[in-house]
């Protein structure tokens, strides 16, 4: 580790380990900040611009509370922080979970060879401008040049031609997480718009007919929208516009989620391929009745916008906001001391035991830093609950809990101080997936004009009637300068009006949105 993490970073990490904060064994500590280690509170507080500014607190952000490292010098790429790096494992964690359960874990390799890459012609054209090529083993050219991966279709679809056999085995349903690379041109993001995509969760589904497929790509989104339930994100879930689906596929389902800033962010996507790839890569299985026939395959991705999802619909101007369950830290405990007191310092580490043994992620800082340098400290990180334990509260046997989402201030009794973590856990992570969900719900706004649309769309996601000709949706989308999502799922997509180009009567109501 001492190679990677450069000396005076490491200098820090040592004494913040053996001398200021005592790091509970169920408790990773991550190295020191790397920037305004040295500033006052007062002064650090202003280090992170106010969300309202969401780009510019979103950058700092990422820095301040070590999620990524922007200054890697190749454009496009970052670096987990190690901190970061763990909300991301507990992030994915989720994602197995919830796939596991009907899905295989695999791993397929990073290049592709051309002749591969080159059989879809649709799915060439869609990622033709995005693709890095590798041309030389050495000094010696390669016979045949070989993709990076933008995604894995060819490179699994050959090999699905070998396994699949008979209708005996399917459905066939595996997933890998992997990293895969575009040449992006639009502005590159931290987290939302990469070149390595380093966190690609892609599945891919094989199945006996049209329709068995098209059930996946509905059980696919059920569970982007259940693993993003997990992080409290409310999503919107709409099928693109043809225009807008995944080369070679018959339909795109997506899952969006609305950011601060009023632009929403593809954060899943879940296409139903018909047989379209199979026709190509020739995957054929035998039926009840002895005859070949393509299968029919879906796929769907999700990648690391799910942890830009995460930062950005919940952090607050003090910094992270983490549900507990994606939290490296859960609870932090700071001893409330005027002077030496064996008693606090005892009461302090009970707790932290308790908590701990009871598979609670603490961290117990008693270190020198003053409260208040502490209380910034842990908020920046997210930390969903800070105990405090000072002389008023030991003599009524109890400890102060300070929700990070509220703000909220408390006395708990300290005998039963793991029950009263664990409910205020399950609080919290109500309390922001309710506050979101608000907040989703105001900037959806009705609009029966493109002029009200206009109005509306630097605020949020504009819902009106749309014809569903794809000449209408295309010049309105030319009009406003913003996206059509599509026509979403449940209530949101229905009503009653008029196609603002054509002004046919329809019952289908569209959102639109500027997108990332
Ligand atoms: C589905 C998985 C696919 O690639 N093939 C396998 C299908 N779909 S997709 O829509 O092109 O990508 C899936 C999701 O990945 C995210 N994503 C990105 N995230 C960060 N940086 C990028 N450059 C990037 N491109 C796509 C989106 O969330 C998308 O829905
Ligand atoms: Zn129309």
């Amino acid at each position: 580790m001492s190679r990677f993490i450069p000396h005076k970073f490491l200098h820090f990490f040592k004494i913040l380990i053996a001398y200021k904060t005592k790091v509970v064994a169920c408790t990773v500590n991550y190295m020191a900040e790397t920037r305004n280690a040295d500033k006052k509170p007062e002064e650090k507080a202003e280090s992170l611009p106010s969300k309202s500014k969401f780009s510019e607190w979103y950058n700092e952000l990422l820095l301040v509370s070590q999620i990524m490292d922007v200054r890697y010098p190749v454009k496009g790429l970052y670096v987990w922080f190690p901190f970061g790096f763990d909300i991301r494992k507990r992030t994915y964690a989720i994602m197995r979970e919830l796939l596991d359960k009907d899905h295989q874990e695999t791993m397929f390799p990073l290049l592709i060879p051309e002749n591969e890459f080159m059989k879809e012609a649709e799915h060439i054209k869609g990622f033709e401008n995005e693709v890095y090529w590798v041309t030389h083993g050495g000094l010696t050219e390669l016979d045949m040049k070989l993709a990076l991966r933008p995604t894995s279709e060819t490179a699994i679809y050959p090999m699905y031609k070998v396994w699949v056999r008979s209708h005996a085995d399917l459905p066939l349903r595996l997933y890998q997480i992997v990293n895969t690379f575009r040449y992006e041109t639009k502005h590159t993001r931290p987290l939302i718009r990469l070149r390595e995509i380093t966190s690609f969760k892609e599945a891919h589904t094989v199945h006996t007919d049209w329709d068995d497929a098209a059930k996946q790509v509905e059980e696919a989104i059920r569970i982007y929208q259940e693993f993003y339930r997990r992080l409290a994100i409310p999503t919107i879930v709409s099928r693109r516009p043809d225009w807008d689906k995944f080369p070679g596929a018959d339909y795109t389902t997506a899952v969006d989620v609305l950011m601060p800033d009023g632009k929403t962010l593809q954060s899943g996507t879940a296409h139903h391929l018909a047989d379209n790839f199979a026709k190509t890569f020739d995957i054929k299985y035998e039926d009840i009745n002895g005859e070949q026939q393509y299968a029919h395959q879906t796929c769907y991705g999700v990648s690391e916008r799910s942890i830009a999802a995460l930062i950005s619909v919940h952090g607050d101007d003090k910094g992270l906001v983490l549900p507990p369950e994606v939290a490296p830290t859960q609870v932090v405990i700071i001893p409330i001391l005027f002077g030496k007191s064996d008693e606090i310092s005892k009461a302090c580490s009970d707790a932290a035991d308790t908590l701990c043994e009871n598979g609670i992620r603490v961290v117990l800082d008693d270190g020198d830093d003053r409260p208040g340098a502490k209380y910034y400290k842990w908020e920046m990180k997210g930390v969903p609950l800070r105990i405090e334990i000072g002389p008023r509260d030991l003599k009524n046997n109890a400890a102060t809990v300070v929700r990070r989402d509220t703000g909220v201030k408390e006395t708990a009794p300290l005998n039963n101080i793991l029950e009263e973590v664990k409910t205020r856990f399950e609080s919290i992570h109500e309390n922001l997936f309710e506050k979101a969900k608000k907040s989703l719900d105001e900037r959806i706004f009705d609009c029966a004009s493109l002029n009200e649309v206009k109005g509306k769309i630097h605020k949020g996601i504009a819902r009106i009637p749309w014809c569903g000709e794809r000449e209408c949706g295309l010049a309105m989308e030319e009009e406003v300068d913003a996206g059509i999502l599509g026509i979403p799922q449940g209530d949101v997509g229905k009503g009653k009006g008029n196609c603002p180009i054509c002004n046919k009567e329809t019952g289908n109501m569209a959102i639109m949105a500027r997108t990332y």
